[in-house]
């Protein structure tokens, strides 16, 4: 199966992201992974300045997933340009590279835009609208608020020619209109989702896992509602998409595709075992020729209106169709 697609203007070597926040900003995972073999990835995201994170623990597991509040520990704008994108660039060949980006008010986010547009080694960038875990602010997410997600991207819109990717939340209540609003502001894609905001407690003494009391959920456990946000936005944009949550395998990630995912981004199985990644990229390969299809693009739902409906495992003649692998 061909597994190339052309998203954002450019050719993905594959399908397989690594999500933000899994893979530190690629020279953490250089050791245990072959990065050259993904389609790409998102950094952690970027604020203006460092950030120590939340108190420990930040991660915890159960049986259907994890639950993690990092807090967005980074070194911040002037360290990542300094100390993290010069590997980037000498280093990443071809994966595709997006910087995430997350602002602390609005105004930060321009200033991380402009901070590092001119820097080299990177596609593009997220901009991260929905960490459930920032500690630094009150009130709903930039994700939930239609006029916050406007004022966002359109401002991110007009500061950079490269590609904007607007990362959005599991829990909005009118994911619909959200994603036509960044779609009308200049989103060039989104990425459907990012963690739910949950807990899990000690039951000895009721007190919370994490240092930080609630966190975002991650893992099969997500799924679901990764798939159910990317079907809904499929419905509302012609924008390609980028599926999260529950990514685990090669089979997850064509349920992605099916749902209206053109790529797809792995997180929580990748940190229990870093080669989760290319094991699917080979799985899904072997998965392509067992079932004759033949490209991955065949499998990616389109938007209402589009003229290249998706293949149908059921109407695929087996003698006709070449199921070259
Ligand atoms: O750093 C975090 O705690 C974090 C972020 Br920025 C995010 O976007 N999503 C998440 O689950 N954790």
């Amino acid at each position: 199966m061909r597994l190339e697609t052309e998203v954002l203007g450019v050719r993905f070597q594959n399908p397989f992201f690594l999500a933000a926040g899994t893979c530190g900003f690629g020279l953490e995972l250089a050791e245990v992974l072959d990065i050259e073999a993904l389609g790409g990835f998102v950094t952690k995201s970027v604020t203006l300045e460092p950030r120590v994170g939340n108190a420990p623990p930040r991660v915890a597991e159960f049986k259907d997933g994890m639950l993690n509040s990092i807090g967005l520990a980074n070194p911040g704008l002037e360290r990542t340009k300094r100390e993290k994108l010069p590997w980037i660039r000498d280093n990443i060949f071809r994966p595709r590279v997006l910087i995430s980006i997350a602002g602390h008010t609005v105004v930060e986010f321009f200033t991380l835009v402009e901070g590092l547009d001119s820097e080299d080694g990177f596609l593009g960038f997220e901009i991260n609208l929905s960490c459930p875990n920032d500690a630094e602010r009150t009130g709903e997410l930039f994700a939930l608020n239609p006029s916050a997600v406007a004022e966002i991207i359109s401002g991110c819109r007009i500061r950079t020619e490269r590609p904007i990717v607007a990362k959005l939340a599991p829990n909005d209540p009118d994911l619909s209109r959200t994603v036509q609003v960044a779609t009308e502001e200049g989103a060039n894609a989104l990425t459907l989702v990012n963690t739910l905001p949950r807990a899990l407690l000690d039951i000895s003494n009721g007190v919370p896992e994490l240092g930080a009391g609630d966190g975002g959920i991650s893992g099969p456990a997500l799924r679901p509602s990764g798939l159910r946000a990317v079907r809904e936005a499929r419905a509302a944009t012609h924008l390609p998409l980028f599926g999260v949550g529950g990514v685990m395998t090669a089979t997850t990630a064509v349920e992605y595709a099916r749902a209206g995912a053109s790529l797809v981004q792995m997180g929580t199985a990748s940190f229990a075992w870093p080669r989760a990644v290319t094991e699917a990229i080979a799985g899904l390969i072997q998965w392509g020729q067992e079932q004759r299809i033949s490209a991955w693009d065949d499998l990616v739902s389109r938007p209402p209106g589009a003229n290249a409906p998706a293949n149908r495992l059921d109407l695929l003649d087996p003698i006709e169709s070449s199921g070259e692998g």
